[in-house]
């Protein structure tokens, strides 16, 4: 017999409690700023006794996600404060089951005290249908200091955004070849920005909404949060320099192109090479 609460004792709601603690230390969890959530796999389904928890209330999501049909997902609630989730998982945190045809879904476990699954999970969803094949099954939302100020500074365009954050320093060409999506200010929570990041998720793990902030699709936590930090790094970098008056050259097109080749990654967007 499974402990109803395995889940809240499992290794990935632990690692889940200190990434919500360290996005709030980082500065990027201001109030309840961000959210998280992470598709499960067989494995914790079976050891958490997720398929005998009673479906609640079914609710409409805002456009049926076939994609996540019959699946099982760890989300944050609405309104959670990130630096309070460790002390209080089971009101900050909850599992939601999706119906049969993905247009539903029914809060299965925590969001005790009647919550509910965060603003952003139309965005989510959309996300994770994207990514699902390609590997990922969590996706980390936060407002990223510099990369949400570079928003205001930079071209918007997710080309010249991307170039100029792998031109920062060597590392980013090396974690996000793909490059980082850029979706223009949108609406907070609505489809309308869900199904836009859900468009650039074809092609990115990254992506910025401008004047709002970053959201990472990762293998696991510690890679979607490894994805942020180094974007955040370079954008930094960059920021700084326009701080000083400076707009900073940094890495060459040739440089990029030799780099990606000794790393063996292919740059999503066509460089000057020569
Ligand atoms: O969860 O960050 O985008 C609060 C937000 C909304
Ligand atoms: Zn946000």
């Amino acid at each position: 017999m499974v402990s109803h609460d395995a889940w809240l004792q499992s290794d990935l709601v632990k690692e889940l409690k200190v990434l919500a603690y360290a996005l709030w230390d980082k500065g990027w969890g201001e109030r309840n700023a961000g959210n998280i959530s992470v598709r499960l796999n067989p494995q914790q389904m079976a050891e958490w006794g997720v398929a005998e928890m009673a479906s609640t209330q079914w609710y409409d999501l805002p456009k049926p996600v076939p994609a996540l049909a019959g699946q099982h997902m760890l989300m944050t609630a609405s309104g959670a404060f990130m630096r309070h989730v460790k002390e209080n998982p089971e009101q900050d945190l909850g599992l939601v089951r999706f119906s049969e045809d993905g247009s539903q879904f029914t809060p299965i476990a925590g969001y005790a005290g009647g919550g509910r699954p965060s603003s952003e999970m139309i965005t989510h969803l959309l996300v994770h249908a994207e990514r699902q094949d390609k590997g990922q099954s969590v996706i980390v939302h936060t407002h990223a200091d510099w990369l949400l100020l570079m928003s205001h500074l930079h071209d918007q365009s997710s080309e010249a955004f991307t170039k100029t954050l792998w031109r920062m320093c060597s590392e980013s060409l090396m974690f996000f070849p793909d490059g980082v999506g850029v979706v223009p200010w949108m609406l907070p929570g609505s489809l309308a920005i869900g199904e836009a990041s859900g468009e650039l998720a074809k092609t990115h793990r990254l992506i910025l909404w401008a004047f709002h902030g970053v959201l990472a699709a990762g293998d696991s936590l510690d890679d979607a949060f490894g994805l942020i930090e180094t974007a955040e790094k370079a954008a930094m970098i960059y920021c700084q320099g326009k701080m000083a008056g400076r707009d900073l050259p940094g890495i060459s097109d040739a440089q990029i192109v030799s780099l990606g080749k000794h790393l063996g990654v292919t740059p999503i967007y066509e460089l000057d090479g020569r």
